[in-house]
């Protein structure tokens, strides 16, 4: 079909009331000419018409119906698994509104170059439209966008991950506003693969990638690139950050937001499964989201926050009964993975997964041969609805969002940062989460294990001036003493052997109970430069045998190593010259002389 027929085959289909919305997609059809255009209504019959379609061009292939009924593996191709941060941009009219933080592009030179690779690209594919809301369809605090695509595998992941279809599109049409997402595999060509948001204009255009990071729009690119400029200027916060209830045994439950870097345990955390001490002693973790949090405050100060997402997007290697019971029973139907092996039933199969069957087949379809890696890709993945989770609530469906007691900031430190510590008020919580390190892992390309600043886990994905981001982060205590209470935790601290000291998954129950208590004004800690740490008599550690010197590992305050930890923070801060608050630069100048006394 020529541009001209798909015009009007598509004004004749459009289900939409809304101009802009028809033009834009109308100019969408035209740039890119597909034979034709679909737009998704979120239908379970829709949803059964695309999957058929990918069975039958080998898009997906299904899993053993027994044992993992409806569900599909998904192949990409191999040069596509993960985030592509070098190939990511924000274009913003100013250079130094993107910051030192983000590549920039101006938006007339990203425009160009992205409808350059768009011309035509869509040519003898469907082209797909799915209007989806982030967050409760009903909530405030939820925002809404449309993106266009041309593959159906993207379509049933937005299915799973966000409220999409007919009641997102008559949300949109209510409020006139919108994301316009814009995306196509095109060719799969890593030299001709961008992923680009134009924050001014909250629109997204991103070609060339499949992997859900790049081409589920509403995730990484709308629910934290465009959506932390909207945020800030809005007075809200959107956040790398999952939300878990601690509900103790009085019943009581406190809502806790934490951001860690991909692929640092946001799911298992988020769906602990208390030791059973506890279980018997009444306390229980509800699950609300694992990757994404927007939160603002409410009329009483406190925060409100809501998950945008409806799903899942998990690592899948390291998920077993052992690290997250609540996952593989989440997974136990109605998934999609992606670029996990197969056992010679047609399970899937990755590192880490429970029982005793191998993998014959790798994550590229060939037989398994340990010599050429792992059988699983580090960063495969599973898709599925929260709602298969068992510990979700009803709260994350809550339009008010749940009240948050703590926020936590933590990262890969295999030396100096301790289990746990508290910041003395938000200012300084501010300079934590600022300051925060991580080694890198396999969820982006590039090296793994590499020691990086990942201010709040956003390095990745902050849509502005990370200086600009501290400023709005630090302005919600100008006039406000009801905010969270901040921790910094470390589950990754390594011994002299070279091996994990604290055991982690349920275990890290016993660091938020201490947390829980601190916030509550019942639990002990001591005062350093670096913040509250508590001592191993603070926390819970029946039954964990650990040694003398992991407790002195994971406890311990290194004042020479915080000392040169500080200049490095230092320098890092000194990236963002002038345009930095100097309250922050007020709060690292306090910690150094406090270090150096
Ligand atoms: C993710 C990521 O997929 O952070 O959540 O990469
Ligand atoms: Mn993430």
């Amino acid at each position: 079909m020529n541009a001209q027929a798909t015009n009007e085959a598509m004004d004749a289909s459009s289900p939409t009331t809304l101009a802009s919305l028809r033009d834009w997609v109308d100019q969408v059809a035209k740039l890119t000419t597909p034979d034709a255009v679909e737009w998704c209504d979120g239908s379970d019959a829709e949803n059964k018409k695309l999957i058929d379609r990918m069975l039958a061009d080998g898009t997906l292939q299904t899993l053993n119906e027994e044992t993992n009924p409806n569900s599909f593996l998904h192949r990409s191709d191999p040069s596509d698994v993960a985030r592509v941060e070098h190939l990511t941009f924000v274009c913003t009219t100013e250079e130094d509104d993107a910051g030192p933080n983000n590549h920039w592009m101006s938006p007339v030179d990203g425009h160009r170059k992205m409808d350059e690779l768009f011309k035509g690209c869509m040519k003898g594919r469907t082209m797909y439209v799915i209007p989806y809301c982030m967050g409760p369809i009903d909530s405030p605090l939820s925002r809404c966008g449309v993106e266009i695509t041309d593959s159906p595998y993207v379509v049933a992941n937005m299915r799973i991950m966000t409220r999409m279809g007919e009641q997102a599109l008559k949300r949109i049409e209510r409020e006139g506003k919108f994301v316009k997402g814009l995306h196509s595999i095109g060719e799969l060509d890593p030299n001709r693969r961008f992923i680009m948001h134009f924050p001014e204009e909250l629109s997204i255009k991103s070609y060339g990638s499949g992997y859900g990071g790049n081409a589920l729009l509403g995730k990484k690119c709308h629910a934290l690139r465009i959506a932390s400029h909207q945020a800030k200027s809005e007075g809200w916060l959107a956040e790398h950050m999952l939300i878990l209830g601690v509900e103790n045994p009085e019943g009581e439950t406190h809502y806790i937001a934490a951001a860690f870097p991909s692929a640092c345990g946001k799911t298992n955390l988020a769906m602990l499964i208390p030791p059973e001490s506890y279980r018997e002693a009444g306390w229980k973790i509800w699950t609300v989201g694992d990757d994404i949090c927007w939160m603002r405050p409410g009329a009483d100060g406190r925060l409100y926050a809501i998950n945008p997402e409806a799903g899942f997007f998990g690592v899948a290697p390291g998920t077993g009964s052992d690290s997250n019971p609540n996952a593989v029973k989440t997974l136990s139907r109605d998934a999609i993975f992606t670029n996990v092996a197969l056992t010679a039933d047609n399970q899937p199969w990755w590192e880490g997964i429970d029982g005793d069957a191998l993998p014959t087949v790798d994550w590229q379809g060939r037989l398994y041969d340990p010599t050429n890696g792992p059988a699983a890709h580090p960063n495969s993945r599973f898709t599925v609805s929260a709602k298969q989770c068992p510990s979700y609530t009803d709260e994350a469906e809550n339009p008010a969002g749940v009240p948050i007691s703590a926020i936590i900031f933590g990262g890969r430190r295999p030396s100096l940062v301790p289990l746990v510590f508290e910041a003395r008020d938000w200012n300084h919580g501010v300079l934590v989460g600022a300051s925060m390190g991580s080694e890198t892992t396999a969820a982006a390309t590039g090296a793994v294990g590499v020691m990086r600043r990942d201010p709040m886990a956003m390095k990745p994905f902050c849509g502005y001036n990370f200086a600009d981001y501290f400023g709005h982060w630090m302005s919600f205590a100008d006039d406000n003493d009801n905010l969270p209470k901040i921790y910094h935790v470390n589950w990754f601290r390594k011994g002299k052997d070279g091996k994990y000291v604290w055991p982690g998954f349920g275990e890290n129950m016993r660091v938020l109970e201490w947390i829980i208590d601190r916030v509550k004004g019942e639990a002990s800690a001591v005062e350093t430069p670096i913040g509250n740490l508590p001592s191993a008599e603070d926390l819970n550690l029946d039954g964990l045998a650990l040694s003398e010197d992991a407790v002195q590992t994971l406890f311990d305050f290194d004042r020479t190593g915080w000392a040169e930890e500080f200049k490095n923070i230092g320098s890092f801060l000194d990236e963002f010259g002038d345009r930095l608050t100097p309250k922050l630069r007020k709060e690292h100048a306090k910690i150094v002389d406090q270090l150096n006394d």
